[in-house]
């Protein structure tokens, strides 16, 4: 490996490994950041640890027995196949991929009538869309804690929003936001403003990454762009409001007293080239006020944009001067700032610098103050800004008053105390923020702790998305694997616990307690309208070309030995799984017809496919479920 120290520009030649690469192209982002290239003195930031597993503290071990459980779920977004990953931890074992924009061959998402319905269709009945790319993935609350009903996910391509129930793990609603490009971070409210009855997520805000003319025709000239923060419902997926800014939208936090939402921005410059993203030495993190633009749309203070019906009130800058009236506060952050994160003691959110090597601390009681005309100047909210490192881009807590702050560039994690970052910001040059740092593999973005970012975070777990692997596992041609690692944060100091390869690209996760989820592992057969719930409902009906076949699952036997259609028949088939005992999954494959999908215990599914050249088709059951399983077939019969 190379040496991690930040490479010298004049050494960036084609031969560069990529960890040089990496770090030499983003110094040429970092043009005036010369003194970072050290590592920063303040605060005394002790050496970087040796990966230790093993050693002292390593009280979380990551390897269970056979037949032990986890004690914490992982809900990770699963990047180009728009799905989001289930997770066992401390074992990082990978439990289940719930599909939401993208098809999967597993459950035949994207087959089903059921699943195109939520995924979208166009007017002849194919997807709207087979791509995804998901990035962030957060969970419903209450109290300030997750509750177990819903999890969302985005798909930054096509701006949409999916829903999760965690009863289930099934995705069940999927929103595209209107007049958004780029939609990255997300997150649900923790309880609502005003209405102190309401304790728990009723609301998810998104982001808008990528400025766009409103409405989206003509103009080139980037200045004249706009992006939009969004509100969701978090019951019916509808949007409720939407602002439009100054800047772009990058990640979201929340408050946990419901007040405020924020988005960190890295193009206050409005640029549409990188170079152009970068000219100015601050940039912006612009709070919402929640309740404030709820009685402005109430007020019919609005506009709406092109055949959207969604009311967009004006939140720019120059429209939110009075801070009495404000709708939004753009607190200022240096240059090019990425991940801002909620801290569980409720005081603060903390923006990542990315091209600058701080950490910018802002106290949201000092944000409220503005915003009740009593704080003069805004950026008096900043309780700290202190160095921390290259490239930080995301922060996660333990609860003990620490923060983990990924960085990019030295490939480490840093571990900060945040009230000593505040002292030493006011002035004591004595207090030493920096509590630890560890060496991660390699160029770690997001970074999650067990219940981090919740009134109950635990400091237990660490869980690092490092974006490289490099030599870390076989080599499997170009392609790597990622690397998530896994760190134990119990003690003093970070103790590398494991190395997990993932298939590209998880980007964000989050961590929690098990028993903060009560999974249902048999569907209720009254909640499929179409369900048969009866096998001598079984039978083909026609009516002109549409035929109806209906069937029912119960190992090793389909209702149904054999059914005819003709070729040509619009077939649609209906199959309802009547066995009710856990993990009896079934699955109905029709060879010529691109048919293949799964039923659980008790669920109903259906698929609409033509019907092929006569013939016999033996459809067969794909999911491993008795000893007669290869048994367990019905003919189609396909007459002329
Ligand atoms: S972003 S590596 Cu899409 Cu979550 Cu920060
Ligand atoms: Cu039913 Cu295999
Ligand atoms: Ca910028």
């Amino acid at each position: 490996m190379t040496d991690k120290k930040t490479e010298s520009l004049q050494e960036a030649t084609p031969e560069l490994g990529r960890r040089r690469f990496f770090n030499t192209t983003a110094l040429v982002g970092l043009a005036g950041l010369a003194a970072c290239t050290e590592k920063p003195a303040s605060g005394g930031a002790p050496a970087a640890s040796a990966p230790a597993a093993g050693s002292h503290g390593a009280a979380n071990a990551s390897h269970l027995k056979p037949g032990e459980l986890d004690t914490y779920y992982g809900l990770w977004s699963g990047g180009h196949t728009g799905d989001m990953r289930v997770l066992g931890l401390p074992s990082g074992r990978e439990l289940l991929r719930i599909p939401c924009f993208v098809p999967d061959a597993l459950v035949g998402w994207g087959h089903t009538n059921e699943s195109k319905k939520i995924m979208g269709t166009k007017a002849d009945g194919n997807l709207r869309y087979s791509v995804g790319d998901t990035h962030h993935t957060h969970a419903s609350y209450k109290d300030g804690n997750y509750d177990g009903r819903y999890a969302w996910i985005n798909d930054k391509i096509n701006s949409r929003i999916a829903r999760i129930r965690l009863d289930y793990f099934v995705c069940d609603k999927i929103t595209q936001l209107p007049n958004v490009q780029g939609f990255h971070g997300i997150f649900p409210d923790k309880r609502d403003p005003v209405d102190p009855a309401i304790n728990y997520t009723t609301r998810v805000f998104c982001g808008g990454e990528f400025s766009i003319p409103l409405p989206n025709a003509g103009t080139d000239d980037a200045k004249q762009y706009h992006s939009l923060f969004s509100c969701v419902d978090a019951e019916t997926m509808e949007l409720r409001w939407q602002v439009m800014i100054d800047g772009n939208c990058d990640l979201v936090a929340t408050s946990y007293d419901g007040k405020l939402a924020a988005t960190n921005q890295y193009n206050t410059e409005m640029g549409a080239k990188y170079e152009d993203m970068m000219s100015a030495e601050r940039d912006a993190c612009v709070f919402f006020n929640i309740a404030r633009i709820e009685e402005a749309v109430k007020a019919g203070k609005f506009k709406t944009i092109g055949s959207s019906k969604v009311p967009v009130v004006d939140g720019t800058r120059a429209a939110n001067g009075d801070a009495k009236s404000a709708l939004t506060a753009y607190v200022s952050v240096p240059k090019n700032p990425h991940g801002v994160n909620a801290s569980p003691d409720q005081k603060y959110f903390i923006c990542a610098g990315k091209l600058s090597p701080t950490a910018t601390v802002i106290e949201l009681s000092k944000v409220l103050e503005w915003f009740d005309g009593k704080l003069e100047k805004l950026d008096g909210a900043i309780a700290a800004e202190v160095e921390l490192g290259l490239g930080p881009l995301h922060t996660a807590f333990d609860g003990r008053g620490n923060a983990y702050t990924t960085l990019f560039l030295d490939s480490q994690v840093v571990k900060w105390n945040v009230d000593k970052a505040i002292a030493f910001h006011k002035g004591d040059k004595n207090a030493k923020y920096v509590v630890d740092r560890i060496d991660v593999h390699y160029q770690p973005g997001h970074i999650n702790a067990s219940q981090s970012e919740t009134v109950a975070a635990d400091g237990k777990y660490l869980a690092v998305g490092c974006k490289f692997s490099k030599d870390r596992f076989l080599p499997v041609g170009p392609l790597h694997a990622e690397n998530e690692q896994l760190i134990d944060i119990s003690g003093e100091k970070m103790v590398l616990m494991a190395d997990h390869p993932v298939r590209g690209e998880p980007h964000d996760f989050i961590i929690f307690k098990r028993e903060l989820l009560k999974p249902k592992q048999v569907y209720n057969l009254d909640d499929f309208p179409l369900a048969v719930k009866d096998p001598k409902e079984s039978g083909v009906t026609r009516n002109g070309k549409k035929v109806t076949v209906k069937m029912t699952s119960q190992a090793p036997a389909f209702s149904l030995r054999e059914f005819k259609v003709k070729k040509g028949d619009e077939v649609t088939l209906i199959l309802t799984n009547l066995d009710k005992v856990e993990d009896l999954t079934h699955g109905f494959a029709i060879p010529g017809h691109n048919v293949n999908f799964i039923v659980n215990p008790q669920e109903t599914a259906s698929v609409t496919f033509t019907a092929g050249d006569p013939g016999v088709y033996w459809c067969y059951c794909t999911h491993f479920c008795h000893a007669l399983h290869l048994e367990m077939r019905t003919r189609m019969i396909v007459e002329a």
